[in-house]
């Protein structure tokens, strides 16, 4: 990811950021930041770059020509997504961190003096945030505030435990105490539960924490929360066939953009993907046209549903079964030489797992999302999660099929999944007899209804 700052104060930015992880991920090139001192793009020769304000008061304002070529000498004219730092902007929070996240390249403009110039900001920006109300002297700490929680999002950064991070209810409340040695200090004991080596308890008593915290000091991110949850016990009334939206809720990676009784859409903003049911033919032609227009995967398990969309121009890509995993149980894993894979296996994996492209995989084999089985240190297969969370990405090499290596690799995802409080679950396309036959001998279950992956649409 690109990021450019364009600033008075360049060396405010690049030290502020340089001791910190996002300064070491620029070092690794994983990042890069650039801070543009505007004071460079100016036509007076004295180096000016504010001036008295049109109609009076108090205070200097940002000059437009100085602004706008600095802007330009960045982004040669592109329209890059320049943010704008101003008390006036939208309340900056994870979200939209995570959305722009995604993006390739950002621009940030830090103001100063009373602010800068409407017509200049009217020209390059594309968002105005704020990070909070309170007045300041200048838009570079809210810069670094989101160049921080911008670009820890992005894969590799914080090395291989991105994924660790959007795991479960972790986003919706605050945090649970938290301790370390000395087991005594100030005649302050650790709570016995957190000595107690009980690790189902030790999460009990975290999540009991967590929720307490958060409904007495954010009883508006409480209620979020507790709507969530109850859609997660409605959905569970039928896991088998929900199980793809449970997961995506409780590991906070789906974002509920409307529920209403039967009609639900859940939007997995990472993998572009929506989940939607609806109770009818036409709640389903309302609901599609609520689907964000970044829309690249739409899963339905109703046949309606993918009938509405069939008419309005997705493609249906497949029909699946749904499986899932239900016991509490790890699975024996039989083939010794499995392991996480590794940013270098990523041409191997790219070069035999044609459905996908290898920017995909690398991201996957990144978020540490992947497993693959070697013979003797070389690769004969893998394994691994999809962003929306369920199983698949699945291949043995030639010569190693009929081993039971198949069977290993997916025992072992299911144990990864369950160390991590998931449930495994997978897609196999209908037809495919020979995956079906391996999700039942490891146990898994099968839902009643279909799965249909459908794209496109207004994309
Ligand atoms: N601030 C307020 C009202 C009026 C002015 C300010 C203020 C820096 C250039 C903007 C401040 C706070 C959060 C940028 C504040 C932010 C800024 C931010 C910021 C110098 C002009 C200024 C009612 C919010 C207290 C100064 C309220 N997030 N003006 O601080 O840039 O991004």
């Amino acid at each position: 990811m690109k990021l450019h700052v364009l600033t008075l104060f360049p060396e405010m930015i690049l030290q502020g950021l340089a001791p910190s992880i996002i300064g070491r991920a620029v070092e690794k090139n994983i990042l890069s930041l650039e801070a543009v001192n505007i004071r460079d793009y100016t036509l007076n020769k004295h180096g000016k770059v504010d001036d008295y304000t049109y109609g009076g008061g108090a205070g200097m304002l940002m000059q437009a020509q100085p602004v706008f070529d600095a802007w330009k000498a960045v982004t040669g004219g592109k329209r890059v997504r320049t943010i704008y730092l101003t008390p006036q902007g939208i309340p900056f929070t994870q979200k939209m961190a995570k959305e722009l996240a995604g993006e390739e390249e950002l621009v940030f403009l830090c103001g100063h003096y009373e602010g800068i110039d409407e017509r200049v900001l009217e020209e390059v920006v594309t968002d105005y945030v704020s990070i909070g109300d309170y007045v300041l002297t200048g838009g570079e700490l809210p810069a670094m505030v989101m160049i921080d929680a911008v670009a820890r999002l992005v894969p590799g950064v914080l090395g291989n435990e991105t994924s660790a991070e959007d795991e479960s209810f972790h986003n919706d409340l605050l945090e649970y105490p938290q301790y370390s040695r000395p087991e005594v200090w100030h005649e302050k004991k650790v709570p016995e539960v957190l000595l107690s080596g009980n690790h189902a308890k030790i999460s009990k008593w975290r999540l009991e924490q967590s929720e307490a915290r958060t409904l007495k000091f954010r009883p508006d991110l409480y209620e979020k929360y507790r709507e969530k949850q109850h859609l997660i016990k409605r959905l569970s009334k039928d896991k088998r066939n929900n199980i793809h939206m449970m997961e995506s809720l409780s590991r906070g990676r789906g974002e509920v953009l409307y529920s209403e009784g039967e009609n639900l859409i859940i939007f997995d903003r990472e993998a572009a993907t929506c989940m939607m049911t609806a109770e009818n033919e036409e709640t389903a032609r309302k609901l599609s046209e609520k689907l964000p227009p970044e829309t690249k995967w739409v899963i339905s398990n109703q046949n309606f549903v993918k009938e509405v969309l069939e008419s309005l121009g997705y493609g249906l890509w497949g029909s699946c079964s749904q499986y899932l995993y239900t016991a509490k149980e790890s699975l024996p894993v039989r083939y010794k030489e499995i392991r996480s894979l590794k940013t270098e296996d990523v041409p191997y994996v790219s070069s035999r797992y044609e459905h996908d492209t290898e920017e995909y995989i690398r991201e996957r084999i990144q978020a540490g999302d992947m497993y693959g089985a070697f013979d003797h240190g070389r690769q004969i297969g893998f394994v691994g999660l999809h962003t929306e969370g369920s199983m698949g990405l699945l291949y043995v090499e030639e010569g190693y099929r009929r081993q039971g290596i198949a069977e290993s690799l997916e025992a072992y995802c299911v144990n990864r999944c369950l160390e991590k409080s998931r449930t495994p679950y997978g897609h196999v396309m209908e037809g495919n007899t020979a995956s079906e036959h391996l999700q039942e001998k490891l146990g898994f279950y099968k839902a009643s209804r279909s799965v249909y992956w459908l794209s496109g649409g207004k994309g």
